[in-house]
C-alpha cells in the first residue's frame, strides 16, 4: 500500500495538516507538493472548515525542496515542465487562512512554504534559512521576495547570501513568525490561534486576508480602496447585523457564514 505523505484532520472548524514523508526532514518532493496541493484544494471546498494548521516533523518543518531530484535538472525541463510552477503556485492562491507550525528546519523550500502561509508559530527549535546559496543556486519558490517583505532588507540579504539560518527568536525579532513557544505545545498553540480565527465568519475571513495580501502588491491609496470597498460590501452580510446585535445584546454571536 503507498504511504500517506500527508496527514490530515479535522479539529472542529479547523484542520490539522501534517508533512508526514519517510524522512523526518520533509525533502519537499514533487509527490510531497503534489499531495499537500491536493489535501489543501480539499480544505478549500469544505465550507465546515475556516482556517488550517500546517506542521512537519519534530525534527522539520521541512528541510528545502528534493536536492536528489534538483541535482539531475537541466534548464530545458526546470522551464518547460515549469518546475515549481506547476504545484507550488496553487498554495498562493488558497483563500483560507494558514497557520504554519514550524518545528526544526525550514530550510530552502521549507522557509518558502512556511511564508506562503499566512501566520507562522515557531517552536523554539526552530531553525530558518535560505541556504540554496551553498548549493549554487538562487532561491525559487519566494525566498528573495516574501524574506525582505517579512523580515526586511538586510535580514533577507544576509539570510540568502550567506545561507546561515536564523534561530526562532531572531525570526521573532525580525518579524518572520508571531510567537515562539515551546516544541511540545506548538501545534496546540497554532490549533489554538486557528479555532479563534474558525470561530468569526467565513466569508469576513476569506475578505480580511484577501485585503492584508492586498496591501502587498498594491499602491497605498489603491489597497486603501479596495479594503473600503469590501468594508461597505460587509454591510450586506447577515453577518454583520448578527456580529454588531450580538455585541449589543451583550451575547456571543452566532454568525452563519451568510
Ligand atoms: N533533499 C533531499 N534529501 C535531503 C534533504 C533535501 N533537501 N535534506 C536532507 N536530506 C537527506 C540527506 O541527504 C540524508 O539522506 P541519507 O540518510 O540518505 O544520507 C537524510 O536526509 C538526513 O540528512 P542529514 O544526514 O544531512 O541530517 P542532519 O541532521 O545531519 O542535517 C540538515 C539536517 C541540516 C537539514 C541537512 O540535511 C541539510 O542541510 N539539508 C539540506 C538543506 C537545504 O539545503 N535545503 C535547501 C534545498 S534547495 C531548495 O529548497 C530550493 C527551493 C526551491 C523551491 C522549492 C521547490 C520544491
Amino acid at each position: 500500500m503507498e504511504r500517506q505523505l500527508i496527514r490530515s484532520e479535522r479539529r472542529g472548524k479547523v484542520a490539522l495538516v501534517r508533512l508526514a514523508s519517510d524522512n523526518t526532514l520533509n525533502p519537499l518532493t514533487d509527490a510531497l507538493i503534489d499531495a499537500l496541493v491536493l489535501a489543501m484544494q480539499h480544505i478549500e471546498s469544505d465550507p465546515a472548515v475556516h482556517a488550517t494548521v500546517l506542521t512537519g516533523s519534530e525534527r522539520a518543518f521541512a528541510a528545502g525542496a528534493d536536492i536528489v531530484a534538483m541535482s539531475k535538472l537541466d534548464y530545458a525541463t526546470a522551464f518547460s515542465e515549469d518546475y515549481i510552477g506547476r504545484n507550488w503556485d496553487h498554495f498562493r492562491a488558497l483563500r483560507k487562512p494558514v497557520v504554519a507550525a514550524v518545528g526544526g528546519y525550514a530550510l530552502g523550500g521549507g522557509c518558502e512554504l512556511a511564508m506562503m502561509c499566512d501566520i507562522v508559530i515557531a517552536a523554539r527549535n526552530a531553525m530558518f534559512g535560505q541556504p540554496e546559496i551553498k548549493l549554487g543556486i538562487v532561491p525559487g519558490a519566494g525566498g528573495t521576495q516574501r524574506l525582505p517583505r517579512a523580515a526586511g532588507k538586510s535580514t533577507a540579504m544576509l539570510a540568502c547570501l550567506t545561507g546561515e539560518s536564523l534561530t526562532a527568536s531572531e525570526a521573532l525579532a525580525c518579524g518572520l513568525v508571531s510567537k515562539v513557544v515551546e516544541p511540545e505545545v506548538l501545534v496546540e498553540e497554532a490549533l489554538r490561534i486557528g479555532e479563534q480565527i474558525a470561530r468569526h465568519s467565513l466569508p469576513v475571513i476569506l475578505a480580511i486576508k484577501e485585503a492584508v495580501n492586498r496591501s502587498f502588491e498594491s499602491s497605498l491609496a489603491e489597497g486603501l480602496l479596495f479594503e473600503r470597498r469590501l468594508f461597505h460590501a460587509g454591510f450586506a452580510l447577515a453577518d454583520q447585523k448578527e456580529g454588531m446585535a450580538a455585541f449589543l445584546g451583550r451575547r456571543n454571536a452566532a454568525f452563519s457564514n451568510r
